[in-house]
């Protein structure tokens, strides 16, 4: 595909995944709109109809929680094709939603499209209308997942972190004992994508485990952080969050908000708290345990993230780009989403080894903000290339750039117009 084809092929798989007012991700594997996908898809839509990427962040919020939580899924209407559907959760509220949260990519999206919005009044008046929005789920984010001000949310879901599988949750997520109670059910994902491509059955019967434990708990967050069986630090969240509150504070001061100093609050703490997860001798950072307290030690692709986050010393910055340049003397594309090193790398099993265009992208802005324009730009490429052999996959293979999961995905497309005008 030339990059004019490609572009106007990106611009198509939006359209065609527009259910109006929101983008799902692709159609018949993931038939909902999903939180982080939207944020990457709204960057999309941005590049060629503005009123239309400010809607998907506007219906995003119909599914924000009165306590201020942003579900990670939103059922904006009836689809069979996904499971665990709205019934599953459990959920009484309109629209349904799930009841946990993914990375909150928002409010850093919500800055830079009123930084490159054509229309100002426009980009303004939406900004302003989502800011308060934003600012209740960031205060969840403190109240009910961060109560001891530790600087590290505890996340209660694999889901939430956004990588659902990733070696790094492995041992975490073993310990989850299967609920011998377990409702039957019936996977639709293998149905959709060769299942050498998706988590295994095992994952997936803790994954349904832990709704069931938060049914029992009646969502109680406060209540979860004591009783879940599964409790990490991500550094896909921390990072994510790090960098929304900077711009969260930076749109306070923009818009005339006035919540600077609690924001500021937030970060002292969240800086420390990432901080905390770097481990000298591997020149990476790692997640964290928070039942056992101890670092997991595997290297994914998050582990470059304090990149993102702003929150590495230039000497970390300096370390991490000699681990990247370790990486990609073992695979073809960067940034596989698990270390090529690693026993537990697999380059085509979902969040255990293949090249993710969203994280590529996350990484990339990092690098370049730490004074290493090539390395962003060698990312950069790699994601383009990706996408132009093998099409806009919702993954691919960091060894051969085979294109795997689901195919015409959004945040591929959206990633693709953002990086390629
Ligand atoms: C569960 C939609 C989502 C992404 C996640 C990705 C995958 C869902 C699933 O798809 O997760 O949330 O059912 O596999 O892991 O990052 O947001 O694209």
């Amino acid at each position: 595909m030339q990059t004019q084809e490609s572009l106007e092929e990106a611009r198509r798989v939006l359209r065609a995944n527009d259910r109006g007012g929101f983008t799902i991700p692709t159609a018949g594997l993931y038939p909902f709109q999903w939180l982080w996908d939207a944020g990457f898809t709204a960057l999309g839509w941005m590049r060629f109809d503005e009123p239309r990427a400010w809607a998907e962040l506007e219906t995003l919020f119909l599914g924000q929680w009165e306590n201020g939580m942003l579900p990670h899924i939103v059922f904006h209407r009836p689809e069979e094709t996904y499971f665990p559907g709205p019934e599953r959760w459990g959920v009484t509220r309109t629209p349904p939603t799930s009841a946990i949260t993914q990375p909150p990519v928002v409010a850093t999206f919500v800055r830079s499209m009123l930084e490159q919005a054509q229309d100002q009044a426009l980009a303004e008046a939406k900004a302003r209308s989502l800011y308060p929005r934003i600012l209740a789920y960031h205060r969840w984010f403190k109240r009910e997942r961060d109560p001891e001000n530790t600087g590290l949310v505890t996340v209660l879901h694999p889901w939430e972190t956004g990588a659902d599988n990733s070696p790094a949750w492995d041992e975490a997520l073993a310990r989850v004992e299967v609920d011998p109670a377990l409702p039957p059910y019936t996977r639709r994902d293998t149905a959709h994508v060769d299942p050498s491509q998706r988590p295994r059955q095992a994952e997936y019967d803790r994954f349904l485990t832990l709704l069931e434990v938060y049914k029992r708990a009646g969502f109680d967050q406060l209540r979860l952080l004591r009783e879940c069986p599964f409790r990490v630090a991500s550094l896909l969240i921390d990072c994510v969050l790090h960098r929304a509150n900077r711009d969260l504070l930076w749109l306070s001061e923009r818009l005339g908000f006035g919540h600077e100093a609690e924001i500021a609050g937030w970060l002292k703490a969240s800086q420390r708290g990432i901080e905390g997860l770097w481990d000298e001798e591997a020149g990476l950072y790692f997640n964290r345990d928070l039942v056992t307290g101890e670092p997991i030690r595997v290297g994914v692709s998050a582990s470059f993230l304090p990149l993102y986050a702003g929150t590495a010393s230039p000497e970390r910055a300096r370390r991490l780009l000699d681990t990247l340049e370790g990486w990609a003397q073992r695979v073809r594309y960067l940034v596989p989403s698990t270390d090529p090193h690693s026993p537990r790398f697999e380059p085509q099993r979902y969040w255990r080894g293949p090249v993710w265009a969203v994280v590529n992208y996350l990484i990339a802005l990092g690098l370049a903000e730490y004074g290493y324009p090539e390395a962003a730009l060698r990312i950069r490429r790699d994601t383009l290339e990706l996408v132009q052999k093998s099409g806009f996959s919702e993954y691919f293979h960091p060894l051969t750039g085979a294109g795997l999961g689901g195919s015409s995905f959004s945040w591929t497309a959206a990633i693709y117009l953002v990086w390629s005008q």
